[in-house]
C-alpha cells in the first residue's frame, strides 16, 4: 500500500506498507526517515527531537547530501548542499509484488537552485522497499557545461549502544580524519570510544555494521568513498535536534562520492550513487 500523507503544516510524506517492510519518505529532500522490515526493529535511526519543519533537514534516516558533501567554499551556503531541504516531486510508486515497492522522486533546477548553484540538472531518487533497502541517486547533467558534484547518502543507523558496535570491511583503507584533517590508515575494525568523523577512500567491498542484536550489510555502487560518523558526547550537545544521549543509539555509515571521490559530469552525462542495505 502506498499512501500520500499531508500534515497540517504542509509537511508531506509517502508511506509504504508491504508484506516485507514499511517505510516513510518526506517529499522535502526525498528524505527516507523510516524503514523497518516485518517483525524487526527499525534499521534507520530517527532523532526523538527531529524537526519535521519545511526548510529544516530531518535529523536521521537518509538525508541526501548534494551537490556538495560537507562545507562549500562559500560559507554562506548550507552544509551538505541544498537537495535535502528542497521540495521534491513524487513521481510515482510501483507495487512490483506483495514484497516489493519502488518509489521515485525528482528534483530539477529552478529559480531557487540556480541562485545557489548555477547549473541545470535532473536529480532522481529511486527507493526500493523490500526485505532489502535499495537507494539509487541519479544525477543527470542537463546543462551545456560540465559540473562537479560531491554527495552522500548520509544514512543514520539505529544501534543497541555505540559501545557495542564494530564496523567491518574498512581494514587497511586510507581515510581523512575530519577532526584533525590528517590522512590515516584504518587498522582492523572500527570501534567507538570518542567522536569519529572519517572519510574512507578506495572502498570497494561490503561493509558490515556489527551490533549486539544484529548485523547490517551495506554494499555501495558508483562510489569508492564512505563516511563514518558518531558525534560522541561533546559534539552531540552542539548538534541541532539531538538529545544529549542521542550518540549512544546511532552511527552514520554514508555511501558517498566525497573529497577525492567527487565526480565531474560532462553535459548529458549521468552518475548513479547506489546503496543496498540488508
Ligand atoms: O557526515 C559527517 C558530517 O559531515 C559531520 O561532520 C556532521 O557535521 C554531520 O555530517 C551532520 O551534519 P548536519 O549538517 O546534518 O548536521
Amino acid at each position: 500500500m502506498i499512501t500520500h500523507k499531508r500534515l497540517a503544516d504542509g509537511f508531506e510524506y509517502i508511506e509504504v506498507k508491504n508484506s516485507a517492510a514499511e517505510a516513510k519518505v518526506a517529499l522535502q529532500g526525498a528524505h527516507l526517515f523510516h524503514y523497518v522490515k516485518a517483525g524487526e526493529e527499525p534499521i534507520l535511526w530517527l532523532s526523538e527531537t527531529s524537526d519535521f519543519e519545511l526548510g529544516k533537514a530531518i535529523r536521521g534516516g537518509v538525508p541526501l547530501c548534494w551537490p556538495w558533501f560537507g562545507f562549500n567554499e562559500d560559507k554562506s551556503l548550507p552544509q551538505h548542499g541544498f537537495a535535502r531541504v528542497m521540495m521534491w516531486e513524487f513521481v510515482g510508486g510501483d507495487e512490483v509484488d506483495a514484497r516489493t515497492t519502488v518509489l521515485t522522486f525528482r528534483l530539477t533546477n529552478d529559480e531557487k537552485t540556480v541562485q545557489i548553484w548555477h547549473y541545470k540538472f535532473l536529480l532522481e531518487l529511486k527507493i526500493t522497499i523490500s526485505d532489502k533497502l535499495t537507494l539509487e541517486l541519479k544525477t543527470t547533467n542537463t546543462d551545456d557545461k560540465s559540473f562537479k558534484i560531491s554527495q552522500a547518502l548520509h544514512t543514520y543507523f539505529s544501534v543497541s549502544h555505540i559501545s557495542e558496535v564494530a564496523i567491518k570491511g574498512l581494514d587497511k583503507k586510507p581515510y581523512l580524519d575530519a577532526l584533525t584533517w590528517k590522512n590515516e590508515l584504518q587498522e582492523g575494525d572500527i570501534s567507538f570510544h570518542q567522536e569519529v568523523d572519517r572519510v574512507y577512500q578506495n572502498v570497494d567491498g561490503e561493509i558490515v555494521l556489527s551490533d549486539k542484536k544484529r548485523e547490517i550489510y551495506i554494499k555501495n555502487s558508483g562510489s569508492s568513498s564512505v563516511v563514518v560518523w558518531n558525534p560522541w558526547i561533546e559534539k552531540t550537545l552542539r548538534m541541532s535536534a539531538m538529545k544529549p544521549n542521542a550518540y549512544e543509539s546511532m552511527v552514520c555509515i554514508e555511501s558517498a562520492n566525497a573529497f577525492d571521490d567527487a565526480r565531474v559530469l560532462k553535459p548529458h552525462e549521468v552518475h548513479v550513487l547506489g546503496a543496498v542495505i540488508d
